[in-house]
This record gives structure tokens, sequence and C-alpha cells, in this order.
């Protein structure tokens, strides 16, 4: 089985149409909202919409994904939900999990006005700089992503905020796991994003560095 991981903050626009997408393309899983304490409606929603709802503890989006993986202690896909990542890759990523142990939905373009030009530029540098010291070439950042509960419980996470996906590719190429990159094109966000560019684009080097050097036993 495998269990969809949906992180929200404040995602009332989209919440809904995520879930009801995801029931339909997947036959109904078990799917749970782990929240951050949102102050619209995105809790009622996800509730209205019968699925699982469990909270963090308000440190940021890698101690809601890591709050949920103990939760469910299962082969998980999670996705930021957005709009900005194209559904109907999900069921490609589950058939994949079962024989890799990451999955990452990696953009390799960018509709539009999907990212404003400073992101482009950041986004470009991180995945240089992380095929530089990893030698590999992998999206660090893609939010779309599935992992095995055993590549789970050996990695260990550890990050608290943004930095929580970086690790995970950073560990996976480490730990000798099996990836698989399945490729997609990111969409415009609908909301407004809680990734701080300077702030949490230092958070993402600090990651890319930390486990790199770290070691991993
Ligand atoms: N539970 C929880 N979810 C969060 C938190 N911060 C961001 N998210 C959610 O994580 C996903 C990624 O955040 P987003 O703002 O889209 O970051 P971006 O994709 O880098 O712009 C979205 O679904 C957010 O609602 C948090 O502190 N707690
Ligand atoms: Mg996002």
């Amino acid at each position: 089985m495998v269990t969809i991981i949906l992180p929200t903050k404040n995602e009332e626009s989209c919440i809904g149409p995520t879930i009801k997408r995801i029931q339909e393309l997947c036959g109904h899983p078990r799917i749970v909202v782990v929240d951050g304490h949102s102050t619209d409606h995105t809790v009622d929603i996800a509730n209205q919409h019968g699925v699982e709802v469990i909270y963090d503890h308000g440190l940021g989006k890698g101690e809601a994904l890591r709050c949920a993986f103990d939760h469910v202690k299962d082969d998980v896909v999670f996705l930021d939900v957005d709009g900005t990542y194209p559904l109907g890759t999900i069921p490609k990523i589950v058939e994949a999990l079962q024989e890799y142990d990451l999955v990452i939905g990696e953009r390799m373009k960018f509709d539009g006005d999907a990212l404003p030009r400073l992101f482009l530029v950041g986004d470009a540098i991180s995945r240089g700089l992380f095929q530089l010291l990893y030698s590999s070439r992998l999206d660090n950042l893609s939010g779309l992503r599935g992992l095995r509960w055993q590549a789970i419980e050996k990695m260990g996470l550890e990050s608290d905020d943004f930095g929580i996906e970086t690790e995970i590719t950073a560990k996976a190429v480490r730990l000798g796991l099996k990836v698989k990159k399945i490729p997609i094109t990111y969409m415009a966000r609908t909301g407004s994003s809680k990734f701080r560019p300077v702030q949490d684009g230092m958070v993402v080097l600090r990651a890319m560095f930390r486990y790199r050097f770290k070691s991993l036993s």
C-alpha cells in the first residue's frame, strides 16, 4: 500500500480539488493531510472530503512531513497542495515505488510564469551545485515524490524546514538507494508561496553541504 501525504498551510483553494482528483486517479487511497495550523478553511475542506488530518508542531514543512511519515509508517507519495504538480503523475510514482526507493517528479519544464526569473535562477544554481557535490543530476527541490518506508527508516530524516527535499535526495544518493526520475511540467501556483527566497535559499544551501559531508550511520 502507498499513502498519499498532503502538507498544507493555508491552501483552501487547492485542497478540495487535489483530494478529489487523487481519489479519482488512485481509487480512494489512504490520504493524510498534515496541516501547519492553517487559519483559512483548509482543514474544514479536508474533513469534508473524509481524509485523515493531523497537525505539525509549527516548525516547518520538513517537520510536517516527518510527523506524517512517522504517523503512517508506510510507503508514501507526497506533494505540494498548490496546483503546481501534475496529479496524473501520481499513479506512475505509485507503480515505480514497487521497484525504486525514491521516485522524483523531475521538473523538466516550467509553464509560462510558473516561477519568477529569480526563482528559476536559484533553481538552476541549486541543481548545478547538487550535481557538483553529489555527482548526480537530480531535482533536489521537487515537491512531488514517492518514498519507500524502508528508505525513510534508513535515512533518519531530521530537517524541520525547506531543507527536507534536499536531505532526502542527498541521503538517497549517499546511501546508494534506487532512484527514479519521472519528468514533469511545473505549473503556476494557486495561493501564496511559503518559501522565502533568501532565508529558505540559505536553508537549502546548508542542507546541500551538511548532508554531503555528515557521516551517515
Ligand atoms: N504542514 C505544513 N505545511 C507547510 C508548511 N510550510 C509549507 N507547507 C506546505 O508545503 C507545501 C510547499 O510549500 P510552498 O509554499 O508551496 O513552497 P514552494 O513550493 O517552495 O513555493 C505547500 O502545500 C504548503 O502549504 C508548514 O510549516 N507546515
Ligand atoms: Mg509549492
